[in-house]
């Protein structure tokens, strides 16, 4: 019986080691596993919106008539219902399709998409890391104290040849090369990226404002920049970022440097066909956002 006993108490010990492993190994798969499966998910809804528009561009090619049918072969993978946005030919930005998830399910009034995050949520966002958070109405990106890397975050907007981008932004913390950014004439962010940047970055050359162009991901050296006031004070305030895009001409207008009505610093690109604007931040850099405007001019 005694030794029956020790078997016994032996095999407990082994399954509880084998448990506490299995519970060890699945805090560290299940929540990278639901951060692929989401970005997987949101690729696949971008996926078939595309091809939506295409089947619609080459119906209306062949036949010169329009068709509002939405194939039921394409379903958002996360339940969101396609409608259509622009469907007029004569639209410069037709055709283009929403998705009650992951596109246009923020308020759109006119020509303006804006998000104040007073929602208590991110609806519309699409996220390439799960550092974005709403807290109290604030959109934050990064983990503070913690070097983590590269946090993008991309909204969809009908922005035309000429559009406004303002946000209310506060750097937080930071250390070494850091700051926040604000892409525009964004595409292709949920593979690589094709996009301008405006980066608020203190960690440049002594604290400096910079456009940069991405392309396939890779950024190029500064095609602007400009060194900051001395003294600047870059953490801890919320400031207002306007970047201006006139076709190939780019400003960018912070609310503490020229009374934010004039241009801190001026760029200009070949504009890419991208229709997203987005937010950024990179190594320990933690900041909040803000009241998101984007204004088609
Ligand atoms: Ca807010």
């Amino acid at each position: 019986m005694k030794q029956k006993n020790q078997i016994r108490g032996f095999m407990l010990i082994e399954l509880l080691i084998v448990i506490a492993v299995i519970a060890a190994l699945l805090s560290i798969a299940v929540p990278r596993y639901v951060v692929y499966a989401e970005l997987a998910r949101t690729a696949a809804c971008l996926s078939n919106r595309y091809n939506i528009e295409q089947d619609k561009r080459s119906s209306y090619m062949n036949n010169e008539a329009q068709s509002l049918v939405i194939d039921s072969r394409y379903k958002c993978p996360t339940g969101g219902v396609y409608a259509w946005l622009i469907s007029d030919p004569t639209q410069p930005a037709f055709p283009r399709v929403g998705c009650s998830r992951h596109y246009a399910s923020l308020p759109v009034a006119g020509n303006t998409v804006t998000d104040n995050f007073n929602d208590g949520n991110s609806n519309g966002w699409f996220k390439s890391s799960n550092n974005w958070k709403v807290i109290d109405g604030k959109y934050y990106g990064g983990v503070q104290g913690v070097r983590f890397g590269e946090n993008r975050t991309f909204l969809e907007a009908d922005l035309g040849a000429n559009y406004t981008v303002q946000v209310d932004a506060k750097m937080i913390s930071g250390s070494g090369g850091y700051g926040y950014g604000i892409y525009f004439g964004a595409t292709d962010y949920a593979n690589t990226l094709d996009s301008y940047i405006f980066q608020y970055d203190p960690g440049w050359q002594g604290g400096s404002f910079v456009f940069r162009k991405i392309t396939g991901g890779y950024e190029s050296n500064p095609i602007a920049q400009v060194l900051a006031p001395a003294g600047y004070q870059w953490n801890g305030v919320e400031k207002q970022i306007t970047i201006a895009v006139s076709g190939n001409t780019y400003k960018a207008y912070i609310s503490d440097i020229n009374g934010g009505t004039t241009s801190v610093l001026q760029a200009t690109g070949t504009t890419f066909s991208g229709t997203a604007v987005g937010l950024r931040t990179w190594n320990d850099s933690y900041a909040s956002f803000d009241n998101v405007i984007v204004t088609r001019q």
